[in-house]
């Protein structure tokens, strides 16, 4: 993976977690993966499928979970404002933390870029020990190497199950 964001500001890889457990998640995740095809300056190069999860967190229906991949020219930060943007789009009011939404898309790489602000934290967080996330990542992004741990995306889910 290239490392340098603003030298190849075309060649940015990042791999994007998307969630739904409120509403017709099939076609809100569905729809929002058609939406960042049609977007200007990200092009969706691999998606997984959808698959249904228990919920983490507090009670709350059944989850969709899936991933993509995408090469965009956006910074992290103009990414997340930009997913931000499409997660109110569908309807997405924030409530509890870790609770029921409509649409929630977490940034789980960007290149092998490590950074931490009050607002952006990559390698998402919380990655390492969701299932929900590496399974669907591990269907499409196998050997992606977790900038943190050195580890693959195959050996976090090894660990996990
Ligand atoms: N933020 C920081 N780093 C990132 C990042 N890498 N990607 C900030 C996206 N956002 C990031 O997120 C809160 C803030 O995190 C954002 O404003 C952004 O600045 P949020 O989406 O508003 O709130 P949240 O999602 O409720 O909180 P959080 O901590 O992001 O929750 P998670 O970790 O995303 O967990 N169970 C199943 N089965 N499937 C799920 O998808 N999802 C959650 C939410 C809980 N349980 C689940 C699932
Ligand atoms: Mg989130």
């Amino acid at each position: 993976m290239n490392s340098s964001i603003e030298p190849n500001k075309e060649k940015n890889y990042c791999a994007i977690a998307l969630g739904s457990n409120l509403g017709d998640s099939l076609s809100i995740l569905n729809d929002s993966v058609n939406r960042l095809v049609n977007s200007e300056g990200i092009e969706v190069i691999l998606r997984s499928t959808w698959h249904k999860t228990k919920p983490m967190g507090p009670p709350q229906p059944d989850y969709l979970n899936g991933c993509i991949v995408i090469k965009t020219s956006y910074s992290p930060q103009e990414l997340l404002m930009y997913l931000g943007s499409i997660e109110q789009e569908f309807g997405r009011e924030r409530k509890e933390r870790w609770g029921a939404r409509t649409l929630d898309l977490d940034i789980i790489f960007y290149n092998d870029v490590v950074m931490k602000t009050d607002k952006l934290e990559i390698p998402h967080p919380r990655m390492r020990e969701r299932l929900f996330v590496l399974i669907p990542l591990a269907e499409i992004a196998p050997q992606w190497i977790d900038p943190i741990t050195k580890l693959t995306v195959s050996q976090l889910l090894d660990l996990c199950l």
